[in-house]
């Protein structure tokens, strides 16, 4: 059966928060982020991407760019709060939601009547209780659902029907797709390919053999096709955070980074109530090299101290004073901790 699934990706997130709390910001280039010089933007609202500002570019590049960018201090507790509440209202609305990060879901309206109606109502009480804007993309999976909200933001709404499929897919430049990172693209692109429609040529092996098992994954997106179901009790294996940031090698700087991201996941553990045994750092450099490390526990580890110490650890055990262009720390072999507790109780 064809079913009807929607993506939903709130605009410039956590700008458009400060925007609507504070009017003195509104019609102005607003960038939310670390506020010294040396930090980097998490996001910019579209005023802001006007000057060619975006996500991860360092402040001091923002300002030179746009002297009257505002910079208004990122404050998490406040954008996970406002996500959880939209969430809820959306899911008032229609039970079957998978929510992919802090501000975009999947839901499955293969039961409604009218997708089109219900994609323009949820838009609207977004609106009205929110004051925020979001982009939505109906389509026949999730794959296509997530293309067609990237669309036309901001405050985008878009359909690709099965008969508008070719049409879109194999006029889209290769780093549309998920999967592809840049030195792949390179090297597809030294052999001509640089659009879907030449990518389409080349059979399945050649991609296994390139991509590994993403290799099938993207044969079968580039024609269309994706049978993943919206997972609405996904059981989590892993929970991480990562950033990109500008290339370097200042350990200091380096160790601040897992000092936030070391705050992000305890507070994302905490919401969970998970704890977890094993820790990995991954580290890619200005070459785009990746590198892993991980680390395992006995007892599982919540608290921010623990995780910040471990992460340290491993980093000053295995950086090898490349310059790095992303870092990044995730929690796995996750536990219940309400579990964990009564397990330990019940030992002693
Ligand atoms: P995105 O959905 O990627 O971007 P966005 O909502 O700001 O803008 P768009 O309208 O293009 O969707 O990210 C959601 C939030 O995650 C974003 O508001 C800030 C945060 N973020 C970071 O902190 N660092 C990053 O590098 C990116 C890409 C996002």
């Amino acid at each position: 059966m064809k079913r009807n699934i929607i993506h939903i990706d709130i605009d410039a997130f956590y700008a458009s928060v400060e925007e609507v709390e504070n009017e003195n910001l509104r019609g102005k280039p607003v960038a939310v982020g670390g506020v010294s010089d040396r930090s980097i933007i998490a996001t910019v609202n579209y005023k802001a991407r006007r000057y060619n500002l975006h996500s991860a570019m360092p402040i001091f590049m923002a300002k030179s760019l746009c002297p009257d960018l505002i910079i208004v201090k990122s404050d998490m507790k406040k954008y996970r709060k406002k996500s959880r509440e939209i969430f809820s209202l959306i899911k008032s609305y229609c039970k079957n939601i998978e929510k992919v990060s802090i501000d975009e879901c999947y839901l499955d309206i293969s039961d409604k009547k009218d997708p089109v109606g219900f994609a323009y109502m949820l838009k609207k009480k977004i609106h009205e209780k929110f004051g925020l804007t979001v982009s939505i993309g109906l389509s026949y999976n999730k794959f296509l659902a997530k293309l067609a909200s990237d669309w036309r933001k901001p405050d985008g709404f878009m359909i690709i029907s099965e008969a508008d499929m070719p049409d879109i897919l194999y006029n889209l430049d290769i780093k549309k797709i998920k999967g592809i990172g840049e030195k792949s693209q390179a090297k597809l692109r030294n052999i001509g390919i640089n659009k879907v429609e030449d990518l389409i040529k080349l059979d399945e092996e050649f991609l296994v053999d390139m991509f590994g098992k993403m290799g099938s994954e993207i044969y079968l997106r580039i024609r269309g096709i994706d049978n993943r179901p919206v997972e609405t009790k996904r059981i989590r294996k892993s929970m991480g955070v990562e950033r990109t940031f500008l290339d370097t090698n200042d350990e200091e700087l380096l160790k601040s980074y897992l000092d936030n991201y070391s705050k992000e996941l305890a507070a994302d553990l905490e919401k969970e109530n998970r704890a977890f045994k094993t820790l990995t750092l991954k580290m890619k450099d200005s070459e785009f090299k990746i590198r892993t490390f991980s680390k395992s526990f006995l007892n599982p580890i919540k608290s921010y101290q623990d995780i910040y110490k471990h992460s340290i650890e491993i980093f000053e055990k295995n950086y090898n004073k490349k310059k790095l262009r992303l870092m990044g720390i995730s929690a796995s072999n996750l536990v219940d901790f309400d579990i964990f507790q009564l397990s330990f109780k019940d030992l002693y």
